[in-house]
């Protein structure tokens, strides 16, 4: 009977924490912390950089391959799953060690007694898992003392049926005692198999209608937040983009130039993005400066000039032609203006921006004076930042990738120390000055057109270099001669700039590159380059058969 017990131990471990994890989706719904996705990132600021960076890199590689959708939306339900099954894992080892001790006791124990080893159990669990839920969670609305109760709770309950089932299971497993003893005294002798398919039923019971609950009430939410987004659409007037007119149109099938809201792409350390209530919240200017200063959003919003800027973001971690990168229109205060309320005194050289997530970066004081466009941000095309863009404030710096940009800011540091911002202690580029690329988004085989007695195939795409603007950009097909592209009017000088060229049609294979030259005539590097540690370089190409 002994051999099987850790096994056995791993099984109730495995079907009693199904249930428990479906439970904790519920009580997520009422405020109360997820811990399974709090562990997840836990650990994922407490790994090593270069494990979490290759965790991310092998990702993003996996999901391009295998062609797996976007790549911000999968990577998180990549994430969520992983979070799931480690906890999970934590469950089915936690049962096989507790069944194995049991067993090794062997003297069963009785009455009250049997279910001690499993509360000790759940509170082994639970008090690591109530700390880093404590520390990172930054999605529960309960207070930490509700929080932690509830984490108790739930995780004692879960222990104390694990220590049941050990009891029942071997017991079972004996012969029947003849007069029911106060051991057993409320349970019917019944087989080993009818206690698993009856744990088995009744687990399975609990986790699909738990989570199919909780999943219900999830999305009902949702739906009012897309509602309050739609409103709020509604309520701004629909702005022409500033560059209507442009001479040079899209080759047809070309990303869009201005990215929909709801496809811009989404990087962050979070496995839920922090919903930070605005009521509570405030920016913090603080360290040194005459005038520390405490502001709510209203007073941010009505106390400076609002500036729009519509800017183009990427993330480091953008492969070249690859889907991190989006443009929309961002309006904010200038930081310039707050810092001038603020009053920074002499010998102040940085910024510490800080993050409700946890997430900091370091600005040079110095780019701030020489660069106007740097703001504090709290809209995204003309609506409140949405809760996974950074609501309700983030930070702009042109022409550096997104690494260096937090959301969810809550307090900036005016110091004379320099510290590692959250990505730069993991190893990536201390600058992130955005790298100069173009991208061949289409060969529109299907929108050919005819002049001159020849056939022509729109060929587009896009091309960036931060703030640097775009100079040139060139083609060439089947590695022939490089061939100038037009250039389409940008919708600023932080914007990629949609090129287009139309080549002279050739039936068969063919394969289509593309390189660029920025706003200073810099050549973009067509050297292959990874994104680690500086972004991605290198040409991009197209084959296709037309
Ligand atoms: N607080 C916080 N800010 C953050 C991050 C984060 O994880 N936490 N990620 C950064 C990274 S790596 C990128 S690419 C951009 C992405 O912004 P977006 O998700 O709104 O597109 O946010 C940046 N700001
Ligand atoms: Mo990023």
């Amino acid at each position: 009977m002994k051999p099987f017990a850790a096994l056995m131990g791993a099984i109730f471990g495995g079907l009693f924490t199904l249930p428990l994890m479906a439970l904790l989706y519920l009580a997520d719904q009422a405020g109360l912390p997820l811990v399974m996705y709090d562990l997840f990132d836990w650990l994922a600021r407490v790994l090593p950089g270069n494990v979490v960076i290759n965790s991310i890199e092998t990702m993003v590689e996996i999901i391009d391959e295998l062609n797996l959708g976007a790549t911000d939306s999968t990577a998180k339900t990549l994430e969520h799953l992983a979070a799931l099954a480690m906890f999970l894992g934590i469950g089915i080892v936690t049962g096989a060690l507790l069944f194995a001790i049991l067993d090794r006791r062997g003297a069963p124990l009785t009455g009250a007694a049997r279910v001690v080893p499993g509360l000790l159990a759940g509170l082994i669990v639970a008090v690591p898992v109530i700390l880093i839920s404590r520390e990172v969670n930054v999605t529960a609305e309960a207070s930490d003392a509700a929080s932690a109760a509830w984490i108790a709770i739930a995780l004692l309950a879960w222990g104390a049926l694990l220590s049941w089932a050990h009891a029942r299971w071997t017991a079972a497993g004996e012969p029947v005692p003849v007069e029911s003893g106060a051991m057993l005294a409320s349970a019917e002798p019944i087989s080993r198999r009818q206690f698993l398919v009856r744990v088995g039923g009744a687990t399975a019971t609990i986790t699909l209608v738990g989570a199919g609950l909780a999943r219900y009430l999830e999305r009902r939410d949702e739906q009012a937040y897309q509602d309050l987004i739609a409103e709020r659409r509604d309520a701004v007037l629909p702005a022409g983009l500033p560059n209507e007119g442009a001479a040079v149109e899209p080759a047809p099938g070309t990303r869009p130039e201005y990215t929909p809201l709801e496809d811009h792409y989404q990087i962050d350390i979070n496995a839920r993005p922090p919903e930070i209530n605005e009521d509570d919240w405030r920016l913090a200017i603080t360290g040194m400066v005459e005038r520390p200063l405490t502001l709510t959003l209203d007073a941010i919003k009505a106390g400076y000039e609002p500036v729009d800027q519509y800017v183009t973001l990427a993330c480091i971690s953008n492969p070249v032609g690859g889907d991190l990168t989006s443009t929309t229109r961002w309006t904010g205060a200038r930081l310039s203006d707050v810092l001038a309320d603020a009053g920074v005194q002499d010998g102040a050289a940085y910024l510490r921006i800080t993050s409700q997530d946890g997430f900091h970066e370091m600005l040079d004081l110095a780019l701030v004076e020489a660069e106007p466009r740097i703001m504090l941000a709290y809209h995204w095309d003309g609506i409140p930042l949405l809760y996974k863009h950074g609501f309700p404030l983030r930070i702009y710096i042109p022409d550096r990738y997104g690494m260096k940009q937090p959301k969810w800011i809550t307090q900036i540091e005016v110091t004379d120390r320099y510290t590692e911002g959250y990505w730069v202690e993991r190893g990536w580029d201390e600058v992130a000055r955005m790298r100069t690329t173009s991208v061949v988004d289409v060969v529109a085989g299907d929108s050919t057109f005819e002049r001159d007695g020849q056939v022509w195939v729109p060929v587009g795409g896009i091309a960036h270099a931060g703030a640097r603007g775009i100079s040139k950009v060139e083609v060439r097909v089947d590695e022939g001669e490089w061939a100038e592209a037009a250039l389409r009017t940008p919708l600023s000088d932080t914007t990629w700039v949609i090129w287009r060229y139309d080549w002279p049609f050739a039936e068969g294979r063919h394969i289509f590159e593309v390189r660029c030259v920025d706003g200073d005539g810099e050549p973009q590097t067509t050297a292959n380059s990874g994104t680690f540690p500086s972004g991605a370089t290198g040409i991009h190409r197209l084959t296709r058969t037309v």
